[in-house]
């Protein structure tokens, strides 16, 4: 498991609540937001980051789901390419802190390709790309070929069928020591048969997006079916308060980019 030091995160914007959303759970609140995003950089540290908090961005609503706009390993970052159209651009907003980081180790998305970072579930040196409505086959295509010019494998997880989950990891995540945590349309998929498997319940599926990093999993508050069975599994939980990132469609892991010790 890839061992982390630092990660950046967006503090949710005035305009939030006017982000992409199903809307189903109501209109999010921003102040409360802003008070859960501080208790998830808490968890972060405790889990021993440094935590780079960059300003919020009136331009984009959805742009303090940060883990979008670019993909991080230890070797190269890729800038993404947004489907969605209210964030084609969050792209370039972080590019100078990336190019901070990985200097000339930076590859683009190009178009037609479209890929966004929460489809994108490293384990190992190896990538699960997930085929979506924002990722489609030839974002896919152009990610497979960056990651195999760094040294990396990569396979495709299509959840183009699954009305309810938007990114890959919005129903499932890698939480090392061979197992992942998955809802129960994704459990089965081929590609995971592999590996020890916690499946969540239907109605708990939101808590399949958590992160696991150095000694912890950091997992959405509230969902204590499934936080029993990851403790059980023998993970530490740092349980943090999600409910107005879930009214806008964001996973918990979409809050940060999670940076590795780099190797470049
Ligand atoms: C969107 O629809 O783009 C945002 N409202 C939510 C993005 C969540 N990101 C993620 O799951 N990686």
């Amino acid at each position: 498991m890839e061992l982390f030091e630092q990660a950046i995160v967006r503090t949710p914007s005035e305009n939030f609540a006017d982000g992409i959303t199903p809307g189903f759970l109501g209109r999010a609140d921003t102040a409360l937001a802003r008070e859960q995003h501080k208790a998830y950089i808490r968890a972060l540290e405790q889990c021993g980051l440094r935590v780079t908090v960059l300003a919020e961005d009136n331009d984009y609503p959805d742009s303090c789901f940060i883990e979008d706009p670019a993909i991080v390993t230890d070797r190269v970052a890729v800038i993404a390419g947004f489907q969605a159209p209210s964030r084609k651009g969050e792209e370039k907003k972080v590019l100078p802190l990336i190019e901070k980081l990985y200097g000339t180790k930076i590859e683009i998305i190009q178009s037609p390709g479209t890929v966004e970072g929460g489809d994108i579930c490293q384990v190992g040196t190896h990538f699960f790309i997930g085929l979506s409505r924002r990722t489609n086959d030839e974002g896919a295509r152009q990610l497979s070929e960056i990651l195999k010019k760094y040294g990396f494998t990569s396979s495709t997880i299509s959840i183009r069928d699954y009305k309810s989950v938007l990114h890959l990891k919005t129903g499932m995540s890698y939480l090392g020591d061979h197992t992942f945590i998955s809802i129960p349309q994704i459990a089965n998929d081929p590609e995971l048969k592999a590996f020890n498997r916690i499946v969540t319940t239907e109605e708990e599926g939101y808590a399949s997006n958590c992160i696991r990093i150095n000694d912890y999993v950091i997992i959405p508050q509230g969902f204590d079916r499934t936080i029993e069975q990851v403790e059980k599994a023998g993970f530490k939980t740092i349980p943090v308060p999600m409910s107005e990132f879930e009214k806008q469609d964001g996973g918990l892991s979409c809050l940060s980019l999670r940076i590795p010790k780099l190797n470049l």
